[in-house]
């Protein structure tokens, strides 16, 4: 795969671009496996990155995330609007359309989306919303705005993505829980990492998963939660080791409502770029069997995004 440009738009100082010699993956995914985080970006000549972004990306188009989904082993996609193209869904949508149906969405609306145009995103393979509660992502949006469309989006059988930082989830909780569809979470609700994984701060996220049926969690972004970083210590295997235990005591506790995904193209990474190989094979030890392998990677994306085929 090669670097896109970025067309007329200056990238990000410090913008850290996507890897483009991903190693191929020891682990082995399941048949039918769903790689359920991702995005693309623009390319931004064709598909212009909107105008109240936080970030400017590097392109990161449609065909190179399927090649990667080719070289990592993988069958399908859920692809989740980013940021950066704020509630201009279309390069989105131009993907799931050129995906022969192996790519779901998640698409970002705004309260005056109209249902025309809901239907022609759901025609597309959009089968959800994101909320983003990142405050360094997005600008405030009031929660009665938010409550409305997800009441209006319910109607399509979409559920709700959520993207918040683990210490905004005591004021969000009754949001939160009074959201009348599937809520999806991504990244663990970014838990503090270097907090005790049965501490309160996690514990919370897991009593609101406990207690709430309807609340599902991607297990994804190793490499922007952890603190210890890629590099394995000396006589140990694992890159990212710190996010292990709390990855995995969601796995384990909750295997019929949980995602796996890459995060490709990863945007706003300070540090290191990830190869997505690598991440592949981080899987196995949140996932510990085949059968929660099987679930993580291709029962629960099916039932949620291709319900008709699962
Ligand atoms: C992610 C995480 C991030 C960015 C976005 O839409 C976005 O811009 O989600 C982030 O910066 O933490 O899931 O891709």
């Amino acid at each position: 795969m090669t670097q896109a440009t970025t067309g007329d738009f200056t990238k990000t100082p410090g913008w850290l671009d996507w890897y483009t010699g991903p190693s191929k993956p020891r682990f082995t995914v399941p048949a039918g496996a769903v790689d359920a985080h991702c995005h693309v970006f623009g390319p931004g000549a064709e598909f212009p990155y909107a105008p109240e972004r936080k970030y400017t990306p590097c392109d990161a188009s449609k065909h190179q995330l399927f090649a990667l989904r080719d070289h990592l082993g993988f069958a399908r996609n859920v692809i989740v609007q980013a940021t950066c193209h704020g509630a201009d869904n279309r390069a989105l949508v131009d993907a799931l359309k050129s995906s022969a149906g192996r790519a779901r969405g998640v698409a970002t609306v705004k309260r005056s989306v109209s249902d025309e145009d809901v239907q022609a995103m759901h025609d597309a393979g959009v089968r959800g919303v994101r909320f983003n509660f990142v405050k360094r992502l997005v600008d405030f949006t009031p929660k009665d705005e938010l409550m409305e469309i997800a009441t209006r989006i319910a109607k399509w059988g979409w559920h709700v993505v959520i993207y918040f930082e683990a210490v905004d989830l005591p004021e969000l909780w009754d949001f939160f829980t009074a959201l009348p569809t599937t809520v999806v979470v991504d990244h663990m609700g970014r838990p503090d990492v270097s907090l005790p994984v049965d501490g309160p701060q996690f514990a919370l996220f897991q009593k609101f998963m406990r207690e709430h049926a309807n609340v599902w969690s991607k297990v994804s972004c190793p490499e922007r939660l952890s603190v210890a970083g890629p590099k394995a210590l000396a006589g140990e295997q694992n890159a990212y080791r710190d996010v292990i235990p709390f990855a995995r005591a969601i796995v384990e506790e909750f295997p019929d409502r949980v995602l796996w995904g890459t995060d490709w193209p990863h945007p706003n990474l300070k540090d290191h770029m990830p190869d997505d190989g690598l991440l592949v094979d981080f899987i196995p030890h949140i996932a510990t069997t085949a059968e929660l392998q099987h679930k993580l990677l291709v029962d629960n994306p099916m039932r949620l995004y291709w319900p008709e085929e699962s």
